[in-house]
């Protein structure tokens, strides 16, 4: 059968006759079937295992279509019978299975792994509504549940389950499966572990339900509220029941291809994504000594298999939780902890490296250093703050185990399938060879003084611009200017990430069109975020950001030059569609915090120039792009570091000594505002800038301002600006997923 009779063959009817519906899911079922064909069935003795909290998928029809090296094949027999895969791909609904960076980061891991052939997979959890949906009303963001799962979808259902015990009773768990294609290459799974009784109709209003009954609400919800004990609890409640089937699941596989335990390490490496699977380490050790094992054999063994990656630096990020919540959700890890922690004690006096403080508190990221054999950052300058700053103590015990993994993407989803007309540009420029290293793209440099091709660059933004102009216009009836900067800043909302020195900017630009100070091109600033629940003030900067855009959009003498825009629900597919459309990238964290950042790379690689600081990923961008290629300012994280060793940083005296900082900061509680807002929210986001600002917005202000006016203005040099824009696409192979991972696996997991 050629693949138009497949097709058919899985529709059970003719193309021509199905709904778009009936389409979608005849693709689903050909290309279950076609990756089922290359699951990875290699002899290798060694497998990885990624297991992550958060895998921030995406929509998967596209990528699997491209992956599968069937995309085009299939859109063109769609077209013969008068149908249209983007249309089809609208009916997908994205798994809600990630929030932020570290999500997406492992998403594109699993890309690139099973790319790369690596027999590796990933273990997490199946939240049915996993993080929430966001709704905007009267200005406010508003949590609903996320409900993605269809009863026809990705998901299979495996018949492997454990009984999982806890303090007092135990769960039977289930493990679903989603295949994941590599581009030309095997397919490896994400495992995905549920509980049988989960009860979806316990949540009745918005996102909430009884946290107490684990029975029926331990796998509904991603990162549910933490900021009452029993939300704590349940966090715990899901990490142990994550840990514990992976770790059941990883020794059953591991038995089978021919362990004797002992040996582990030779069978199965562990990748601990962040301290949210620490509790692997304990369990696996428990499981070990229940087989046979010596105690102090299993903690050898397991140290020599799991390896940690560290992606924050931010200490109320860095997990811990009391020894008595641990006794009370999984009382049989405690001793093996209580162990893992006398051994330390009895090694070393710097309290500072114990597991459990004097106040029984439970280190998990410290667990991970010691009990593991590597320790990686994300970036290099992560890194370096790991090693010489935030580690440091760990680090002059184990130097060794220190190494850096800078992050990547997946080229796939984030230039092939986002951005087909680039994708087709480039092609034609240089040939297919990118795709499969993406190291390639630096041929396109020899194009840099070809005004031709220059256009065409220039073309394709503006036609990706209209494509986002029109999404808005669709999804939140606002209507933008594609000659307008598209400015974009999308990311977990965070104060480190410092959304509101961008919403401070828009005063300040507002301020000006007010008293005539035109801009030459209009600009449009658009933002994506979501706001954690109980995180007060970033839902106080979301309440802003949309305040602005109601009072800027709807003021006559304002809307010619500037617009506003916050998009709602921000999410992969939003973000697929953003990226292209993208003028200026807005990397503009706390010189230090933001550890790597991935978006950074797929602006640039999608032909937007970074406006940002030192921090992060920016600063390899930087090296790649030159100078010239790159909007660079604020204070750097050396000055930053010791500015809070210091503790003296106080907002208040920029805020009195510069009369431009106060009228843009008092704009915050002006009546103007006040008029489309509420006082609460707005008086405790001023209050909270002027006397607080943890992460320093007033400090870079106003040299943001300084360098934001300037990106504006060379935007006007269009030709200049494309070469910019060549050259940031040409330098973007090394963010590549693929470099990565090579890398994890040379120095980290050495398997194939
Ligand atoms: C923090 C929180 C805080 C509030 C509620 C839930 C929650 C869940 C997870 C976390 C830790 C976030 C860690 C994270 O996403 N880090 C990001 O990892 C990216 C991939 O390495 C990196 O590019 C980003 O810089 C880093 O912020």
């Amino acid at each position: 059968m050629n693949l138009s009779q497949i097709l058919e063959y899985n529709a059970m009817k003719k193309l021509s006759e199905c709904t778009n519906e009936e389409i979608y899911f005849a693709i689903l079922k050909t290309i279950k079937k076609l990756s089922e064909e290359k699951v990875n069935i290699s002899k290798s003795k060694k497998k990885l295992y990624y297991i992550s909290a958060e895998f921030l998928i995406g929509k998967l029809l596209s990528n699997n279509l491209i992956n599968l090296g069937i995309y085009d094949k299939v859109k063109k027999i769609l077209l013969d019978n008068g149908k249209s895969l983007s249309k089809i791909e609208e009916i997908e609904i994205e798994p809600s299975l990630g929030n932020g960076g570290l999500g997406r980061l492992a998403a594109c891991f699993l890309d690139s792994i099973s790319t790369l052939g690596i027999p590796g997979d990933g273990i997490g959890l199946n939240y049915h509504f996993g993080l929430f949906k966001q709704i905007f009303k009267n200005n406010l963001q508003i949590e609903e549940k996320n409900e993605w799962i269809h009863s026809i979808g990705w998901l299979n259902k495996t018949d492997i389950t454990y009984d999982i015990k806890f303090n007092g009773f135990k769960l039977t768990s289930r493990m679903y499966d989603i295949n994941i294609i590599g581009y030309n290459n095997i397919t490896n799974k994400l495992h995905l572990f549920d509980v049988e009784t989960v009860n979806e109709d316990i949540v009745k209003h918005g996102i909430d339900f009884n946290k107490k009954d684990i029975k029926e609400n331990l796998t509904l919800f991603l990162y549910p509220d933490d900021s009452d004990v029993e939300g704590r609890l349940l966090r715990i409640y899901q990490q142990y029941f994550m840990v514990s089937n992976a770790a059941r699941y990883i020794l059953d596989e591991s038995i089978d291809r021919g362990s004797n335990l002992y040996d582990l390490y030779d069978y199965a490496v562990i990748q601990i994504n962040d301290t949210h699977p620490t509790m692997i380490i304990p369990e696996l050790i428990r499981l070990l000594v229940e087989k046979g094992l010596e105690i102090i054999d299993a903690i050898e063994v397991v140290s020599k298999t799991c390896a940690y990656t560290n992606h924050t630096i931010l200490a109320e990020a860095l997990e811990t939780w009391p020894v008595d919540y641990i006794e009370k959700v999984a009382p049989q890890i405690m001793p093996i902890i209580k162990e893992l922690d006398k051994i330390i004690k009895n090694k070393y006096k710097d309290e500072s490296v114990y597991i459990i403080d004097e106040n029984n508190i439970i280190h998990m990221a410290n667990i991970d250093i010691h009990y593991s054999f590597s320790v990686n950052g994300v970036a290099s300058l992560h890194t370096d703050i790991l090693k010489n700053n935030e580690l440091n103590n760990f680090y002059k015990i184990y130097p060794e185990k220190f190494n850096n993994k800078t992050n990547g993407i997946t080229f796939r989803r984030w230039l092939m399938h986002c951005n087909p007309l680039l994708t087709n540009l480039i092609e034609n420029l240089i040939g297919d060879g990118f795709k499969e290293d993406a190291e390639k793209l630096q041929d396109l440099i020899q194009y840099i003084d070809n005004k031709e091709v220059l256009n065409n660059i220039l073309d394709v933004k503006r036609e990706n611009k209209i494509q986002l102009k029109n999404y808005i216009r669709e999804t939140q009836n606002i209507d933008l200017d594609e000659n307008s900067i598209f400015d974009i800043q999308i990311k977990r909302l965070h104060e480190y990430k410092r959304q509101q020195m961008n919403a401070l900017y828009i005063i300040y630009k507002y301020l000006k069109i007010k008293n005539g100070i035109i801009p030459k091109t209009p600009i449009t600033v658009i933002f994506g975020a979501k706001a954690a629940p109980a995180y007060i003030i970033a839902k106080d900067i979301i309440h802003l950001i949309l305040c602005l855009q109601e009072l800027i959009n709807n003021d006559n003498d304002v809307n010619k030059y500037l617009k506003v825009v916050m998009i709602e629900n921000y999410n992969v597919t939003a973000a697929e569609k953003l990226i292209p459309a993208c003028d200026v990238s807005e990397q503009i964290s706390l010189a230090s915090k933001e550890a790597s950042g991935t978006g950074n790379m797929k602006f640039m690689l999608n032909g937007a120039l970074t406006l940002g600081t030192e921090d992060g990923a920016n600063v390899e961008i930087h090296n790649l792009v030159g100078d010239d290629n790159i909007f660079i300012f604020g204070e750097k994280s050396d000055k930053v570091i010791e500015i809070y060793k210091e503790g003296k940083y106080d907002p208040i005296d920029f805020y009195v000594k510069d009369k431009e900082i106060k009228e843009v900061v008092d704009f915050i509680v002006s009546d103007k505002l006040m008029e489309v807002g509420n006082q609460e929210n707005l008086i405790r986001l001023y209050k909270e800038i002027i006397r607080k600002d943890w992460f320093m917005t007033l400090l870079d202000f106003k040299e943001y301002c300084r360098m934001k006016d300037k990106v504006f203005n060379e935007y006007e040099d269009r030709e200049k600006w494309a070469k910019r824009m060549l050259i940031n696409i040409s330098k973007a192979g090394y963010f590549s997923s693929d470099r990565t991972i090579e890398q994890y696996n040379k120095d980290i997991w050495k398997l194939i």
